[in-house]
């Protein structure tokens, strides 16, 4: 089946392009593809060994020629925020990526190649641009609304056709980091719509690339590594198609090139038993499930019904016995769960040794244009001074049920687990006695250094001064050293260090978003 064989011709109509005539230099234009991001513990050191990274910039990366192009990638997520003022007098061209809290620092990137090299063509997208159109549109070049491949049009109409790649594909080559895993992404968008997820507000059709692309995304790696497909959703609605991605899976894994991999299905995988040997057959090593929670009413309420088809803790039985590690996240709504429903559950998941640690636990988050952050706005559930730089997942933003005093500590507890390195040693123990004949010792290596949480790569910054700073409640939450530029900038780009805000002190939707979703809000 092909999928975006064919790149979009024109620029859509929600771009705003600022038209100028096609741009020649005496060198190779040089663009600079940049995923922004904020710590929610302001680490300011990025996390290198973190899996699994953002990919956006090496997939946007692909619309360039490599022969006419010179093209530069930087993760903050991995390498920490970028403040080196020559890197922004480098870039013809800047293009920013990110999720939906980074949009701020998107804007900040932007003040400060104006600053240093003012004909710097700016163009972002993503989550928050999709979400912004109207403030987007008065920040960058281009704020684009489509996918990756628009990206190719862009090229073409500020460089010239030279600029542009024959072919798009993820420029892997480019990544300058040591990982143990090689990623690959084998669909896009999700055939789901969960109320908290970024995905349902963007309306996307789920799409499954065609094999020869993935194929080509896996050859494209020199080292052979396990792989870790980064797919909202592996499994997705089309059997036949994914039975034919674990074909090749298979043959390449007996050709010695993928020696094992990792991807992220919905619920709905565990209900064929069959789905689970053919996986274990072709590879899999690992799977990784929202479970969300282990509350029935609470995952109504998510609208996450995939995950009522099988008893949980069965389904992570199945995986495991079947040879298959599972990973799997947990989040919590203060707003509609006390803080005792939440510690229960996230005790008994610390406590059960009959399933792993989770993967990770945060809060719900009401991320913008999503059907949680529309009732959340209607009902008036936002905090006052909500800033959308706190959409991290670790940070209060709604009225609980409860106190906020009483939440706090639960909601503290989601960043640093609490508990015993002792209790967690003896947890372990029991869950490897229980499936040491099932999992290799790989796997439960692999296991043991992303549940365990003493080994949290995030667990560096708690306690470090910024973090004691931190109240986790977004009124008060600091906004961090980043909003004060690190370097003077043009002081017409001053205000793009101006936090953008989601509620005003009333608590009322802020003006700095009301124009983007009044449509929206009217409509429902
Ligand atoms: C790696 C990853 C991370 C990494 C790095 C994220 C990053 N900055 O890139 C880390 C670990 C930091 C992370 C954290 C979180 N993540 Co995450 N993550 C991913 C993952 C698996 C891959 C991201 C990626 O590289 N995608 C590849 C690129 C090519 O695709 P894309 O980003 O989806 O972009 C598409 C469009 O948005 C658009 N686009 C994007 N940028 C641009 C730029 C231009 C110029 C253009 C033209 C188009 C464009 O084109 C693409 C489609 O063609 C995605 C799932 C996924 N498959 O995307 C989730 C995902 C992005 N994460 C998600 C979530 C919920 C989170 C957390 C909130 C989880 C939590 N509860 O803690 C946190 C957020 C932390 C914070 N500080 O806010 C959501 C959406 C989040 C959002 N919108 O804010 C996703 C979509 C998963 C999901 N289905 O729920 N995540
Ligand atoms: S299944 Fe996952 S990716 Fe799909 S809509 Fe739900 S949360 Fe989003």
């Amino acid at each position: 089946m092909p999928f975006c064989a064919e790149p979009p011709s024109v620029l859509q109509e929600h771009s705003s392009s600022r038209e100028g005539p096609i741009r020649r230099f005496d060198r190779k234009p040089r663009v600079l593809v940049v995923i922004a991001h904020f710590d929610d513990t302001r680490n300011p050191d990025g996390r290198p060994n973190f899996i699994p990274q953002g990919l956006g910039h090496a997939f946007l990366a692909g619309a360039f020629n490599c022969e006419t192009v010179e093209v530069r990638l930087f993760s903050e997520f991995h390498s920490g925020p970028l403040k080196d003022e020559r890197i922004f007098q480098w870039p013809d061209m800047l293009v920013l990526t990110g999720v939906t809290s980074a949009f701020d620092r998107m804007r900040q990137l932007a003040a400060y190649a104006r600053t240093k090299a003012p004909g710097c063509v700016i163009v972002a997208g993503g989550p928050a641009v999709r979400n912004l159109p109207i403030s987007s549109a008065a920040i960058f070049d281009y704020a684009c609304q489509e996918d990756i491949e628009v990206l190719l049009d862009i090229a073409r109409e500020v460089f010239g056709a030279d600029a542009v790649a024959d072919r798009m594909r993820p420029r892997f080559d480019l990544l300058t980091w040591k990982s143990a895993v090689n990623y690959a992404e084998s669909s896009r968008y999700c055939n789901f719509r969960c109320s908290f997820c970024a995905l349902t507000a963007e309306r996307r059709d789920y799409k499954i690339y065609d094999l020869k692309y993935i194929e080509d995304q896996i050859r494209s790696y020199p080292t052979r590594k396990p792989l870790l497909f980064i797919d909202n959703n592996f499994y997705g609605n089309n059997r036949a198609l994914f039975l034919r991605k674990l074909d090749l899976l298979e043959e390449l894994g007996k050709e010695g090139l993928v020696p094992g991999w990792i991807a992220l299905v919905t619920s709905d995988f565990f209900c064929d038993s069959e789905n689970l040997a053919r996986a274990h057959k072709a590879g899999c090593l690992g799977l990784f499930t929202g479970v969300e929670s282990f509350d029935a009413e609470q995952i109504k309420l998510y609208n996450k019904r995939q995950n009522t088809l099988l008893p949980q803790i069965k389904m992570i039985k199945a995986c495991l016995e079947a040879g298959i590690v599972f990973q799997y996240g947990l989040i919590f709504d203060p707003t509609t769960q006390h803080v005792k429903q939440m510690q229960d559950e996230l005790d008994f998941a610390l406590r059960c040794d009959e399933i792993p640690l989770p993967a990770f636990q945060s809060l719900t988050i009401p991320l913008l244009g999503t059907p949680l952050f529309h009732d959340r706005i209607e009902s008036r559930q936002f905090l006052p001074n909500t800033k959308l730089r706190d959409m991290d997942g670790f940070t209060l933003l709604t009225h609980p049920l409860d106190s906020i005093a009483s939440v706090l500590p639960f909601v503290r507890s989601l960043v640093k687990l609490d508990g015993p390195l002792t209790r967690f040693a003896l947890r372990s123990t029991k869950f490897w006695w229980r499936y040491h004949k099932t999992l290799s010792v790989q796997q439960m290596a692999f296991l043991t250094a992303n549940g365990f949480p003493a080994l949290i790569d995030r667990r560096r910054t708690i306690g470090s001064r910024e973090d004691h700073q931190l109240t986790y409640v977004t009124t008060t939450q600091p906004l961090g050293p980043l909003y004060s530029p690190a370097f003077p900038v043009d002081e017409r780009y001053v205000d793009y260090f101006r936090p953008t805000m989601i509620t005003n002190a009333s608590g009322e939707l802020h003006a700095d978003i009301a124009s983007n979703f009044t449509e929206q809000v009217s409509r429902r």
